[in-house]
C-alpha cells in the first residue's frame, strides 16, 4: 500500500500597522484561508516587527487585537490552522540572537525594505529594523515550513533566510530545512489607487487605500478616485499602470481574464469599469465586515484563540529551537 503522504506545512505572518488593505487581503490572505484546505498553516501577527517602526503603545495593542481577530474574520479558522500573536512565542526572538550572530552586516545593508523604510523614518533607524529580516528567518526556520507565501515585496528577505540556512547547516551540521518563498502572480502587488506605479501599503500615509473595514460606500468612492491615465481604453497594456492595476483586482475577484474584461468594458469607458471594480471589492468585502463585528464583541474567545494557538506554536518551534542551540555548543539547561 502507498505511504499516504504528508501534507505540507505553510507558515506565514502580517504586521499589525494597520487594518488590513485590499493589497493585504488579495496579496496575501484571501490565498492563506484557500491554502488551508490542501497544507498544515501556521499564521501569526507579526507584533515584534511591527515595532522597528515606533507606535505609540495604546493604539499598538488595540491594533494587534483588531489585526487578530481581522485574520479571523476573513477566514483564517483555528480549527484548521494555528494562529497565534509572535510575541507570546519566545523561541521567535531566542532564535534570533543565534541567527543574528550568522548573518552579515553587508548582507542585511542590501536589503531593499530596510533602505526603503531607513529612508522613510530617518530618525529612527534603529537596529531592529536593520535586523528585520533576521527575525523573519527565525520566525520561519523554527517551524520548518516548506512553504512560506508571502508578496513579492518579501522575496528578498525570503532568500536571505535562504541562505542563513546553508551557512548555518554548513558550519554546525543540517539543522534547518530550506523553505520555499510562494507567490501568487496575479496580486502579487496591488498598487496604490492614488499612485499606481507605488505598492497599495497599510502603513502609507494614502487616502485612497482600501482597507478591508471600508463601507461599501465608502470603497466605491475611493475606486471612482482611482489615478488611471488620459485615454479610455480598458486594456492590459505598457504604460497604463492605473488600468492594468484596476484590472488585476477585478480578475482576481471575478475571475475574469483581461480579455473577458476588455470585451465587457468595450466603448464603455472609464468610469463604468471603476464603479464596476468598486462594486466587486466592496461586496467581497461585506461578510468579513460582519464577521470582524462579531468576533470584536466576543473578547474571551478571541483571547482562547491566540492562548491556544500560541500553546500548539511553542510545542513545534521548541524543538527546533533546542537543535540550533546545541548545534552551536550550547550547554543546555538542567531541566
Ligand atoms: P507596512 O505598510 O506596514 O509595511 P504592508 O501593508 O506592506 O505593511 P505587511 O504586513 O508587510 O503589509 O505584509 C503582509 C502581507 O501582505 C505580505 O505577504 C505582503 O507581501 C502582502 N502585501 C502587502 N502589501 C501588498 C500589496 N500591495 N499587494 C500584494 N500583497 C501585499
Ligand atoms: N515581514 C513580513 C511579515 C512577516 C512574515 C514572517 C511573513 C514576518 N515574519 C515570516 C512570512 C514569514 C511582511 O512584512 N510582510
Amino acid at each position: 500500500m502507498e505511504k499516504p503522504q504528508r501534507k505540507k506545512r505553510i507558515l506565514s505572518g502580517i504586521q499589525p500597522t494597520g487594518i488590513f488593505t485590499l493589497g493585504n487581503y488579495l496579496g496575501a490572505i484571501r490565498n492563506w484561508k484557500q491554502m488551508q484546505e490542501d497544507y498544515n498553516c501556521i499564521f501569526f501577527i507579526a507584533d515584534m516587527h511591527a515595532v522597528t517602526i515606533r507606535q505609540d503603545p495604546a493604539s499598538f495593542k488595540k491594533q494587534t487585537l483588531e489585526c487578530f481577530a481581522l485574520l479571523l474574520a476573513c477566514g483564517i479558522d483555528p480549527e484548521k490552522s494555528i494562529v497565534f500573536i509572535q510575541s507570546h512565542v519566545p523561541s521567535h526572538s531566542q532564535l534570533t540572537w543565534l541567527l543574528n550572530c550568522n548573518t552579515q552586516f553587508g548582507e542585511l545593508s542590501r536589503m531593499t525594505q530596510f533602505k526603503d523604510k531607513s529612508s522613510r523614518h530617518s530618525d529612527n533607524i534603529n537596529a531592529g529594523l536593520f535586523s528585520y529580516p533576521v527575525l523573519m528567518a527565525a520566525d520561519i526556520l523554527i517551524y520548518s515550513p516548506d512553504l512560506v507565501p508571502v508578496g513579492n515585496d518579501q522575496k528578498q528577505h525570503i532568500e536571505l533566510t535562504r541562505d542563513i540556512v546553508n551557512r548555518f547547516n554548513n558550519a554546525y551540521g543540517k539543522t534547518f530545512t530550506m523553505p520555499d518563498a510562494y507567490i501568487p502572480k496575479l496580486t502579487a502587488r496591488v498598487m496604490s489607487l492614488s499612485d499606481p506605479t507605488k505598492k497599495m501599503s497599510k502603513s502609507a500615509d494614502d487616502n485612497l487605500c482600501i482597507d478591508i473595514l471600508d463601507t461599501p460606500a465608502q470603497i466605491i468612492k475611493k475606486f471612482r478616485r482611482a489615478v488611471t491615465d488620459s485615454d479610455s481604453l480598458v486594456a492590459y497594456r505598457e504604460g497604463k499602470d492605473g488600468i492594468n492595476n484596476l484590472m488585476s483586482i477585478y480578475s482576481s475577484i471575478t475571475g475574469k481574464s483581461f480579455e473577458e474584461i476588455e470585451s465587457e468594458f468595450d466603448g464603455r469607458g472609464y468610469g463604468d469599469f471603476k464603479t464596476a471594480v468598486g462594486e466587486a471589492v466592496a461586496e467581497e468585502l461585506a461578510p468579513i465586515r460582519e464577521n470582524y463585528d462579531r468576533l470584536m464583541n466576543d473578547r474571551s474567545y478571541l483571547k482562547a484563540v491566540y492562548a491556544d494557538g500560541a500553546k500548539k506554536a511553542a510545542t513545534i518551534s521548541s524543538r527546533v529551537l533546542e537543535k540550533a542551540y546545541k548545534r552551536m555548543g550550547f550547554i543546555p539547561p538542567e531541566k
